[in-house]
């Protein structure tokens, strides 16, 4: 069990957020399965608040990308402090979303606030953002586990998404992560962990 447990924290202190995507094509096979890994993840009274929305269309990631690119650029020239900024000097990160139209795929995950039923009733979801949290790392873990890569990207603000998917009135956008292969060159900030001692307090 502690082999198990020591073999898993190898595996998965690989995972790294990459922002430089190959176009290189992954079968919707994979991506169906890794959706459905994430579907697997706990939630409040197993409401399963969460839609996954998978994009590949080359039309709708390039208005996905031009309104992004939008938001990020009114992020970068004012909207975010310059603490903030600061913050995100490492990552080398700014405007341009590239990776939007690269990645052969983006999977959009909305949480869905409530429930509609077949009668038009409402109905009420619990721990909608823990619950998504949850299923969202489940996803990066089965994307992983696939030997792809993906980006925990948030553009903000993010209702643009709602609207390019044709979305219902329930539904709000969680994040947006690209999927796919790393490009031949991609390179990743040198970051750290914190140390166990760090993260963690026995009792
Ligand atoms: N949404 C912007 C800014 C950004 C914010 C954080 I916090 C990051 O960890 C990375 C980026 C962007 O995607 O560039």
């Amino acid at each position: 069990m502690i082999q198990s447990a020591k073999d898993y924290f190898e595996k998965i202190n690989k995972r790294r957020s990459l922002r430089e995507f190959s176009d290189r094509p992954v079968d919707k096979e994979v991506i169906a399965n890794v959706i459905k890994a994430a579907s697997c993840a706990p939630s409040g009274a197993n409401k399963q608040p969460w839609m996954f929305c998978a994009v590949s269309d080359p039309e709708v990631k390039k208005k996905i990308r031009i309104a992004a690119e939008k938001e990020e650029y009114e992020g970068y020239h004012g909207r975010m402090s310059e603490e903030w900024l600061e913050d995100l000097k490492p990552f080398g990160t700014d405007w341009n979303k590239p990776f939007l139209e690269k990645a052969p795929w983006l999977i959009v995950v909305f949480k869905q606030v409530y429930e509609i039923d077949e009668f038009g009733v409402r109905h009420n979801n619990y721990y909608v953002n823990e619950s998504v949290g949850l299923a969202s790392g489940f996803l990066l873990n089965a994307i992983h586990e696939a030997g792809l890569v993906a980006l925990t990207h948030t553009p903000s603000p993010m209702n643009f998404l709602a609207k390019e998917l044709s979305r219902p009135a329930n539904e709000r956008p969680f994040l947006l992560i690209p999927v796919g292969y790393p490009e031949e060159e991609a390179t990743v900030p040198n970051i750290t962990r914190k140390s166990l001692e760090e993260i963690s307090q026995w009792y």
